[in-house]
């Protein structure tokens, strides 16, 4: 008897306090809860989540080359800043990728014309990496909209969780990959697994796509498993380029968290990625390093040492030496679309940071489109904020991707990718 009482109370609370977090922001600018702060920063003295406590700190200018020269408009950021940019992120941050010669091949290994009661095809596409004898195979799992004219927009997610979010069959049905509302919103779905391109371990570079494409003694800047994930991404996209239901001008690559990070860099990678979707993405993501909110360089580094490049490891505890901050990320996939979240419980990826990266990236955006604005101060909670080819959110909540934020990308989607 006792034991209900305590647990009615325990849920009435719950019940009552996430809600009052909720609507106590109603309309303001988005800030972390008091409450989540303190909870956190018990958990995790080593890492600062109170903003009162962020060092101040310079970005490095995204608009000047490393020669001093200002960059006046798109032309001259295409020639020169651009690819300053991708190259100090290539050698700093998340390595090179190597030109080892391959072939590849796509192998539609089922197809089901009549999938979700006849709302979409079903293609399972096998796409097979040779190299010196070698071979490697990516599933490719996509639905594709019966009753949309083609050729279709696309969202590919890459899937850094595991089969039971992508059931061909939809046996099984996700939030992190509603096929479903893609499908009724006119939207191909495609997902492959991030392990199919390298099995998120640290095996000093030993399986996966380093297995195959890797050659002789490896250096400070070769790619890490994050780069590898986002090549992978682009082998999908030439198989998109290859099927004629599929508009593969017109790709959203997603991912979540480690996911997120790997989108961003795709797209950065690949400008045929007309969209890039980095939900929750954080450290080596969207957050910026210099704000060392959260996980920082140091940590990230430590805790995942197959992610980036070795060069990467120069920069914990260092992150104001760093060439590069994420909000020149951001601006290498302009003047595509670029949608950024956060969820209001998941200060580990810095929420702020990662709105922050995108507003610093504006100016490059801005060579295209004089009218994409946002201010400096966060959206409330749960309002979503686009500007041009950039959108924001930061939802309540903890750290995954739910179809409330598909929701949102699509609504973007639907302005950018349509
Ligand atoms: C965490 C890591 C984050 C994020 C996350 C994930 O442990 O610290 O950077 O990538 O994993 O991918 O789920």
């Amino acid at each position: 008897m006792r034991f209900r009482v305590i647990i009615n109370v325990f849920v009435t609370l719950i019940l009552f306090i996430l809600p009052c977090d909720i609507f106590s922001q109603a309309g303001k600018s988005w800030q972390a809860s008091q409450g989540t702060v303190e909870r956190l920063s018990k958990n995790q003295m080593e890492f600062n989540y109170y903003e009162e406590k962020v060092p101040s700190y310079v970005l490095p200018e995204v608009l000047t080359t490393s020669k001093g020269k200002k960059i006046k408009n798109a032309r001259m950021w295409e020639k020169i800043r651009r690819n300053e940019i991708l190259e100090l992120f290539r050698e700093n941050v998340y390595g090179r990728v190597p030109t080892t010669p391959y072939t590849k091949s796509f192998r539609l290994v089922k197809e089901d014309k009549n999938a979700m009661g006849g709302d979409a095809t079903l293609k399972q596409v096998d796409i097979t990496i040779n190299s010196d004898g070698k071979s490697l195979d990516i599933h490719l799992t996509l639905f594709i909209p019966n009753k949309s004219p083609k050729p279709v927009p696309s969202f590919l997610l890459i899937d850094n969780r595991g089969p039971e979010n992508t059931d061909p069959l939809r046996l099984v049905k996700s939030e992190f990959w509603p096929a479903e509302e893609a499908i009724a919103r006119g939207y191909a779905i495609a997902v492959f697994s991030n392990a199919d391109v390298d099995p998120d371990n640290f095996d000093e570079f030993k399986n996966g796509i380093h297995g195959l494409l890797d050659r002789g003694e490896r250096k400070p800047d070769s790619w890490g498993t994050i780069a590898a994930w986002a090549w992978g991404a682009s082998r999908c996209l030439d198989y998109f380029e290859t099927d004629k239901d599929l508009d593969a001008r017109k790709v959203a690559v997603v991912g979540h968290s480690r996911g997120g990070k790997t989108a961003l860099w795709a797209a950065a990678e690949d400008q045929r990625f007309a969209m890039a979707v980095a939900n929750e993405s954080g450290c080596g993501g969207a957050s910026l390093a210099r704000r060392k909110y959260g996980e920082t360089v140091a940590r990230i580094t430590t805790a995942f040492p197959h992610w980036f490049c070795k060069n990467y490891n120069k920069w914990g505890n260092n992150e104001d030496s760093m060439p590069v901050d994420m909000h020149m990320l951001m601006a290498l996939i302009a003047p595509r679309a670029v949608y950024v979240t956060s969820a209001s419980e998941d200060l580990w990826a810095d929420p702020r940071g990662s709105y922050l990266s995108l507003y610093h990236s504006l100016p490059v955006f801005r060579l295209y489109d004089k009218s994409t604005a946002l201010k400096e101060q966060m959206p409330p909670l749960n309002i979503p904020v686009t500007s041009g080819k950039v959108a924001y959110h930061v939802r309540d909540g903890v750290h995954n991707m739910l179809l409330k934020d598909w929701n949102w990308f699509m609504d973007f989607g639907d302005t950018v990718l349509k």
